[in-house]
C-alpha cells in the first residue's frame, strides 16, 4: 500500500525500493476537509474528488493509520461495511467508479499523540507535522507526494481556548457556532501533496508586516507566537523579508499567495516545516532577541527562515515524485539557504562553518554503516533518511553543478526546471536533465554523485620543474566501500586551485600555447581514476592551494610540507583555504603527538597563530575560525581514513596538549585580543559585530585555558556584566570547562545564577542544559543523570532531549566515551525511554552508537553490546532500522 508496494509491514520491517516505483492508480484533484477539534478525540470529515488513472484499477487503496473509520460514502451514498476494509493501515474500497467523490468520517486522538507526527497537541495548541507520512494518521488519503490536490479546509473548535484557527492558503469565512465554539475556513488554490498540509489551532498572538513583490503584489506576513514571546519575533520577520527579496533577485522567484504565515510551536521534531503558506517552526528556530539568543542562533534562524521560505519553489511549487527524490528539494534548498546566508553574512566564514560540519558529521555518516547515496535505492522508514547526506552532501552536489555551469547557465537551468516542472512532482534526473540541456554538458557521469555513497579520496602528488616553468599535479581518486556497493566508478571532481608564491598568488597558464592567457585560478576537471594536469609559466616555486572553497566534497591527501601550510595560512588569497591550511597543520600536529612524536612541530602552529592574531586586515570571524582546532569527530574520521587504529584517549590528550600549548605560548596575545575586541556599541546581529564577538570569545577561552587567575576573573566578570546572550553563554561555557582550582566553584555559582535568571525562558534553559551536558569535566554523567530529574527537563520535548541527552553524546563526547561504558549504557536507556513516546526523536539518538567500529576493541565491544541489547528490545520501526543497520 505504499507508493511502491501493496505489501503491508505491520511490525516486520518492509524495504521500499526505488526500482519498484509505480505511478498512482488514482489521483485526488480536490480535497475538502472538516475538522471538529475536541478535548478527547477529534473528528475529521473528508470529501475527496477522486479520478482513476490506471484503467484496470477497481479497488481504491488509501493510507489510513491510527484512526477509527466511522463512515464511507461514494457520491453521497453510504457504503455497506462489506464494500470496504480498514486493516493493516489501509482503507480498501472495492468497485469504485472512474470519477467520484469519496466521503469519509474518522476519529483521531491528537490529545494523546506524543509522536509529534500527524495532528497533535503541543501544550495549549493543536498543530500538525505531515512530512513525510503524517497525513495518513489524520484522514484516509493517497498520502504520496505525486498526488497533488487543491484543498478547502474547515476547522471547528472551542472559541475561548482556540481563538486562532489556521490552515494553508487564503482565509475564507469565519463565524460563531453554538456552545461557545467557532469555525474558520481556508482555501489553498495551489495543488499540493498531502505532506504540505497544515493546521494550527491555539491561543496565539500575531505580529504582522507586509512585503511588496517584484511585480508589485502585496503579501501580508503573519507570525503567530504565544503572548509572552511577542518581543522575539522581529529577527524572523526581517529574515523573511530578506529571503523573499533575495529569492527574487538570485532566482527570479516571487511569492505566489497573498498571505505568508509562520507559527512557533514548542514541541516539534525538527527545526521547521515548509507547509504551503503556513510554515510551522520550532520555537528554537524562530524566536530571538539579544537577551536570550546567541549570535550563532541569530544566524541559524535567518538560515532556517530562508530555507523554509525557499521551499515554496524548491519543494512546494515543484515537489518530489517519491521520497527517494528527497534531496531534490532538500539538497537544492540547503544550497539556496547557504547562498542566502553567504550573501547576508561573511561568505568565507559561512563556507567554513558548513564544511566544518560536513567534515565532522557527514563524512562520518558516509563512512559508517548508515551510509547511503544522495538518492537512496531503498529505505524501511523514510523518517530515517532526513540525513546529513540528503541535506548537506545533496547541497554540495548542487553546488558543484552550479560551479560547473557557471552563474549564468545555472540560472537558466533553474529557470527551466522551475518552469517545466511547476505544479508537478519531479525527480533528481529531471533536475540534472535541465543542467545538461542548458549547458550542453553530458551529465551522465556526474550522476554518480547521486548514486554512490562514500566520500571519495583524492591523492595528490606534485612536481615543479624550474627549468621549464611547468607545474604538474598528479591526481588519483578512490572511494571506500559502503553498504550499497563495494566497487565504485569514478566521480566528476571539480578541483579549484591556485598557486601561492612568496608574495601571494602566482599567475599561470593552463596550456602551453604561447597566447594562452595568464590566470590566477583554475578548475581541474578530474573525472578518471588517475589524471595529470600541467600548468605553465610557473617560474617561481609554487605552494598549491588545492580544492579552493572546498570545490568538491572529497577527502584530499597531499604531502604539502608543514612550512608550506604555514605559508598558506598567512598568504593564500582564498580565505577558506587559509582556514583549511590551519586545520591541516593543526591536525598533523595533533595526530603526530597522539602517535607519541617527540617533536611534532607544534611551534610552527604557534607561530602561524601568532601571525594570524596580529594580522589586522583579516576578518575577525575568519581569524576566530582559524583558531578553532579540528573537532574530535573530524580527527576520528581522519584517523580512520588513514587506516591506523584509533587510541581515543591519546587523541583527546593530544588535542588538549596542543590547545594548552597555544594558550600558554600566546596568552599575552589572547589577553590583548580580548581587550582589543571589547565594545560598548548597542548589540546587533550584524556580520561585523558577530565577527568581533567571535574573536573576543575565542581569545577569552584560550586566555583562560592558559591557566591564569586574571583570565578567570575577566571571564567571571564578563558573565556577570554581559548585556547579550552571546557573551553570557560564551563566558559560562568557558567557566564550566576551566581548569583553575577556583573554577569549579565559580562555574557552580554561574550555573545557579543563570538558571535563576532564565528559568522562565525555555529556550535559554536548553542552553543551560547543553552547556552542562557537554562539559568535559571527568565524571559528568552523574550530573547529566541528575539533570534528567530537574524540574525543567521534559522528555516529551525534543529540544530538551537534544540539549541534554544529545549534548552529552554529541558536542564533545569525551564523557560519553568513558571506557567504563557508562555513557553507552545511559544512551541505550534513554533511547528506549524516548522511543515509547516519540520514535523519530529516539531514532536520531542512535547515531553516536552507530559509529562503534571507529573505536578501540574495548569500546567497540561495549557499544556493540548496547546495540545488541537495543536490538533485543521492543522497538519502533524507526529505531529498529537504525539499530539493525548499525550492527551490520
Ligand atoms: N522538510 C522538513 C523536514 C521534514 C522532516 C520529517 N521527518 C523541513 C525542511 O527540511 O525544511
Ligand atoms: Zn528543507
Amino acid at each position: 500500500m505504499d507508493e511502491n508496494t501493496t505489501e503491508h509491514g505491520g511490525r516486520t520491517p518492509v524495504t521500499i525500493r526505488l526500482e519498484d516505483y509505480r505511478p498512482p492508480a488514482f489521483t485526488i484533484t480536490h480535497t475538502e476537509l472538516c475538522f471538529v477539534l475536541g478535548e478527547s478525540g477529534s473528528t475529521v470529515r473528508a470529501r475527496l474528488h477522486v479520478t482513476r488513472l490506471a484503467s484496470d484499477a477497481t479497488t481504491l487503496e488509501l493510507h489510513a493509520e491510527n484512526m477509527t473509520v466511522k463512515r464511507v460514502a461514494i457520491d453521497g451514498v453510504a457504503l455497506e461495511t462489506t464494500r470496504y476494509v480498514h486493516a493493516d493501515d489501509c482503507l480498501r474500497i472495492a468497485d469504485v467508479p472512474e470519477q467520484f467523490v469519496l466521503e469519509t468520517e474518522n476519529e483521531i486522538h491528537p490529545e494523546s499523540n506524543t509522536t509529534l507526527n500527524g495532528l497533535y497537541r503541543s501544550r495549549t495548541m493543536f498543530c500538525t507535522q505531515c512530512e513525510p507520512h503524517g497525513f495518513r494518521t489524520i484522514t484516509p488519503y493517497l498520502d504520496r507526494p505525486d498526488v497533488l490536490s487543491t484543498f478547502s479546509v474547515r476547522i471547528e473548535a472551542d472559541a475561548a481556548q482556540f481563538p486562532v484557527l489556521l490552515s494553508n492558503g487564503n482565509p475564507m469565512e469565519t463565524g460563531a457556532l453554538p456552545e461557545g465554539r467557532h469555525f474558520a475556513e481556508w482555501s489553498d488554490p495551489f495543488p499540493k501533496p498531502s505532506y504540505l498540509f497544515a493546521l494550527v489551532a491555539g491561543d496565539l498572538e500575531r505580529v504582522t508586516d507586509r512585503f511588496t513583490t517584484q511585480s508589485g503584489r502585496e503579501v501580508a506576513l503573519h507570525i503567530y507566537v504565544e503572548a509572552k514571546d511577542l518581543d522575539k519575533v522581529e529577527h524572523a520577520l526581517t529574515s523573511l523579508k530578506q529571503a523573499m527579496r533575495w529569492d527574487e533577485e538570485a532566482y527570479g522567484r516571487e511569492y505566489d499567495l497573498d498571505l505568508f504565515q509562520i507559527v512557533a510551536v514548542d514541541d516539534f521534531n525538527m527545526g521547521a516545516m515548509e507547509n504551503k503558506g503556513l510554515n510551522i517552526f520550532n520555537t528554537s528556530a524562530v524566536l530571538a532577541n539579544p537577551a536570550i539568543t546567541t549570535d550563532m542562533r541569530f544566524q541559524w534562524i535567518q538560515a532556517v527562515v530562508g530555507h523554509e521560505y525557499f521551499h515554496n519553489w524548491s519543494g512546494n511549487r515543484v515537489t518530489c515524485r517519491d521520497w527517494f527524490q528527497l534531496s531534490l528539494k532538500e539538497g537544492f534548498t540547503v544550497y539556496r539557504d547557504n547562498q542566502f546566508s553567504a550573501a547576508m553574512n561573511s561568505p568565507d566564514v559561512k563556507r567554513i562553518e558548513h564544511v566544518r560540519m560536513l567534515k565532522s558529521h557527514q563524512f562520518a555518516e558516509d563512512a559508517g554503516p548508515l551510509a547511503h547515496p544522495v538518492q537512496p535505492p531503498s529505505y524501511q522508514e523514510i523518517n530515517n533518511f532526513y540525513t546529513l547526506t540528503i541535506y548537506e552532501k545533496g547541497s554540495e552536489v548542487v553546488r558543484m553543478q552550479a560551479n560547473l555551469l557557471g552563474a549564468e547557465a545555472f540560472r537558466k537551468a533553474t529557470d527551466l526546471y522551475f518552469d517545466r516542472f511547476d505544479g508537478k512532482a519531479a525527480t533528481i534526473e529531471d533536475f540534472v536533465g535541465c543542467m545538461a540541456e542548458v549547458s550542453g554538458r553530458d551529465m551522465r557521469q556526474f550522476m554518480n554523485w547521486y548514486r554512490q555513497a562514500g566520500t571519495p579520496v583524492v591523492d595528490v602528488e606534485d612536481l615543479w620543474d624550474q627549468a621549464t616553468g611547468t607545474y604538474t599535479l598528479k591526481l588519483k581518486q578512490s572511494c571506500p566501500p559502503t553498504p550499497e556497493a563495494s566497487e565504485k566508478v569514478p566521480f566528476v571532481i571539480p578541483v579549484r586551485i591556485g598557486l601561492v608564491g612568496e608574495n601571494g598568488d602566482i599567475a599561470f597558464r593552463t596550456s602551453d600555447a604561447p597566447d594562452a592567457p595568464l590566470v590566477e585560478e583554475t578548475v581541474l576537471d578530474f573525472h578518471e581514476s588517475a589524471q595529470s594536469f600541467t600548468l605553465y609559466g610557473v617560474t617561481e616555486r609554487p605552494v598549491p592551494s588545492l580544492l579552493r572553497d572546498f570545490s568538491a566534497p572529497v577527502r584530499l591527501r597531499s604531502h604539502i610540507p608543514d612550512a608550506d601550510l604555514a605559508h598558506l595560512i598567512a598568504h593564500d588569497s582564498n580565505g577558506f583555504n587559509r582556514w583549511d591550511a590551519s586545520q591541516q597543520l593543526a591536525e598533523r600536529i595533533i595526530l603526530a603527538l597522539k602517535n607519541g612524536a617527540k617533536d611534532a612541530g607544534a611551534e610552527r602552529l604557534v607561530e602561524a597563530f601568532a601571525k594570524v592574531l596580529s594580522a589586522p586586515e583579516t576578518d575577525g570571524a575568519l581569524v576566530a575560525s582559524m583558531l578553532q582546532l579540528p573537532s574530535i569527530e573530524a580527527l576520528v574520521e581522519s584517523v580512520a581514513a588513514s587506516g591506523e587504529p584509533l587510541d581515543l584517549d591519546a587523541l583527546y590528550t593530544a588535542r588538549r596538549q596542543v590547545r594548552e600549548l597555544l594558550a600558554r605560548s600566546l596568552s599575552t596575545q589572547f589577553a590583548d585580543c580580548y581587550a582589543a575586541n571589547q565594545s560598548d556599541v548597542a548589540y546587533a546581529p550584524s556580520a561585523a559585530q558577530i565577527a568581533q564577538r567571535a574573536l573576543k570569545n575565542t581569545a577569552l577561552a584560550y586566555w583562560v585555558a592558559a591557566g591564569g587567575d586574571d583570565a578567570l576573573a575577566a571571564c567571571a566578570e564578563q558573565f556577570r556584566a554581559a548585556g547579550n546572550m552571546t557573551d553570557t553563554s560564551a563566558a559560562l561555557a568557558t567557566l564550566v570547562n576551566a581548569h583553575q582550582p577556583a573554577a569549579g566553584a565559580m562555574a557552580e555559582d554561574a550555573l545557579t545564577a543563570f538558571y535563576a535568571r532564565w528559568k522562565d525562558e525555555s529556550l535559554v534553559v536548553n542552553q543551560w542544559f547543553s552547556v552542562q551536558a557537554s562539559s568535559q569535566r571527568p565524571g559528568n554523567l552523574a550530573r547529566v543523570e541528575a539533570l534528567m530529574q530537574h524540574e525543567a527537563f521534559d522528555i516529551r520535548n525534543p529540544n530538551k532531549v537534544r540539549s541534554l541527552i544529545g549534548g552529552f553524546c554529541g558536542l564533545d563526547p569525551e564523557n560519553f566515551h568513558n571506557p567504563d561504558g557508562s555513557g553507552y549504557r545511559f544512551l541505550r536507556e534513554q533511547i528506549l525511554h524516548v522511543d515509547v513516546l516519540n520514535p523519530q526523536t529516539a531514532s536520531r539518538l542512535v547515531t553516536p552508537l552507530s559509529r562503534w567500529k571507529r573505536f578501540d576493541p574495548e569500546r567497540q565491544a561495549l557499544m556493540h553490546a548496547e546495540l545488541e541489547r537495543l536490538a533485543a528490545s521492543e522497538l519502533s520501526k524507526d529505531v529498529r532500522e537504525m539499530v539493525e543497520k548499525s550492527l551490520r
